[in-house]
């Protein structure tokens, strides 16, 4: 059996996709695709997480027919409940700003639903679906019970004084408390949302309910029912995961070179884990640029990039200027040459070009901290040339999988030592491994872990659906 991602069309380019989807694809899949475009023809992005999805989900279709006659395909395309809501605040010049705030709760098949809140101008429907889609197959993943969501605004936390982002969370939160909670959702952090807005969003949660419910959030502070691990989870995470791909050539970290993108807290804790284990970290870049440091970014180096981003919230330009290395405001970390690449930055960061030219300079390995990094030509040349290559949805669940570890120990009224929770997140990426792994040889396409990530956490889903009947 061919793996079935071979024919992908272009993200923004649904012509092309819906030709392609034409010639090749399964009737169903290809009818539920076309179901999903047809549905809201502007979702580019969604479009592509979902045909990334349903494509891989070929050889499981096939195999049980139940998928098909339950309209399990439909279903799990369709989002359970959208909320969308108005966010008044007020600017440092007292002016009335309004954004627009949302939560999609999408599937809770096997567990409240569960994901992070993004604030980023990009924000929109159609980019929240594509994540809380990816979110149910990423928390089916782990093991732990967990359903997908994901929310978010787009409000731009970038240039705004401490006081407004208070502001702005405690009016996003005086509409989300209503449709939350420790056994219905639980959102969490992700782009522009960190410890700060975590604990604005969970104060003004607690000051409207007047209950400390420490189960509605996760990436809580360590003071207050916060996950020892939490912060550094989803980068030490996709480090585990790269381990696990490199132990099946009986290779490790140790002496590699990583590229690494973004700065914020996935990059972040993914160079510093690439730096424990001995690897060499030469990138870093933000939306504005990146830097190439021949030599290696330290621990020290590190910190001070983590002060940078977290405390005074500057360029990664600085770090060009403080520690004298080359910086560029055009192309990208992937023209440099090395044998680890870690997109953990945001969704279509890498294209087919930079894939290509990763392959060409020799790179074995790709870890994607990030959600969708990849473009669907770009996720071709990887599988094509053998890379091993560790879709988002499989390598970034260590952030969740944390999360959901910090939701148990809410409701122990307990906590767990730095110590158990590395090494339980570390025993998660390593079963999430190996369950890709083992699903891909089942399915005929050994070691194509799109296709087996894909189906192992769609089938855990895709029974419990089942199990609870026609209208789950
Ligand atoms: P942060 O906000 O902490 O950092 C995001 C980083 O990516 C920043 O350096 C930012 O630069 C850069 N970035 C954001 N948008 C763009 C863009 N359009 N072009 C170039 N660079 C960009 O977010 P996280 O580190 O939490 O998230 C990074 C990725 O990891 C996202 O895809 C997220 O969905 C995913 N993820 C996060 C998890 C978590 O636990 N936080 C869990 C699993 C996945 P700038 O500051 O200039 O905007
Ligand atoms: O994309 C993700 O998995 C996250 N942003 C983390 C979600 C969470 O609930 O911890």
């Amino acid at each position: 059996m061919t793996h079935p991602i071979h024919l992908y069309g272009s993200p923004v380019d649904p012509t092309r996709l819906t030709l392609l989807v034409c010639v090749s694809m399964d009737k169903y899949i290809e009818s539920v695709y076309n179901r999903v475009v047809a549905k809201d023809p502007d979702q580019k992005v969604f479009h592509q997480a979902a045909l990334e999805v349903l494509e891989s989900l070929e050889p499981a279709i096939k195999k049980y027919p139940k998928y098909e006659e339950f309209s399990i395909l439909e279903r799990i395309t369709e989002p359970e409940r959208i909320i969308q809501f108005r966010v008044p605040w007020k600017d440092k010049d007292g002016k009335i700003q309004v954004n627009r705030g949302y939560r999609i709760q999408f599937n809770s098949a096997i567990g409240p639903y569960k994901g992070g809140l993004r604030l980023h101008p990009t924000v929109n429907q159609g980019v929240l679906k594509f994540l809380g889609f990816e979110q149910i197959f990423k928390n089916s993943l782990t093991t732990l019970p967990m359903g997908g969501a994901k929310g978010g605004s787009d409000f731009d936390p970038k240039g705004k004084t401490d006081a407004e982002v208070e502001g702005f969370c405690e009016s996003f939160m005086l509409e989300l408390y209503r449709h939350i909670g420790q056994f219905i959702d639980i959102p969490a952090g992700d782009i522009g949302v960190g410890g700060r807005e975590i604990g604005y969003l969970y104060g003004a949660y607690r000051k409207i309910t007047n209950h400390h419910g420490t189960g509605v959030l996760t990436g809580k502070g360590g003071g207050w029912g916060g996950s020892l691990i939490r912060p550094e989870a989803t980068g030490y995470g996709c480090v585990y995961f790269v381990q696990e791909m490199l132990k099946t050539k009986k290779e490790d970290l140790k002496g590699k070179t990583v590229c690494i993108s973004g700065s914020g807290n996935v990059a972040q804790y993914a160079t510093e884990k690439c730096i424990q284990l001995g690897a060499k970290v030469i990138s870093s870049s933000d939306s504005t640029g990146w830097i190439h440091d021949p030599t290696g970014i330290t621990q020290e180096k590190l910190e001070w990039v983590m002060d940078l981003k977290n405390n005074r919230r500057g360029r990664i330009k600085e770090y060009a200027d403080h520690f004298n290395v080359d910086y560029s405001s055009t192309g990208s970390p992937w023209s440099l040459k090395c044998d680890i690449a870690l997109p953990c930055a945001t969704q279509n960061e890498v294209d087919a070009k930079e894939a290509k030219a990763l392959v060409d300079n020799g790179v074995m390995a790709v870890g994607e901290g990030a959600n969708m990094p990849t473009v669907p030509e770009g996720v071709e040349i990887f599988l094509e040339n053998k890379i091993l290559y560790g879709p988002g949805k499989a390598a970034n669940a260590g952030g969740v999988s944390v999360s959901g570890l910090e939701m148990a120990q809410n409701s122990q009224r307990f906590f767990w030592t730095r110590e158990e929770v590395d090494a339980k997140l570390h025993q998660i990426m390593q079963n999430i491994h190996a369950n890709a792994y083992k699903t891909s040889e089942i399915f005929g396409v050994k070691g194509n872990l799109v296709v087996g990530a894909n189906i192992a956490g769609f089938m855990k889903v895709a029974n419990a659906m089942i199990d609870q009947g026609h209208g789950a």
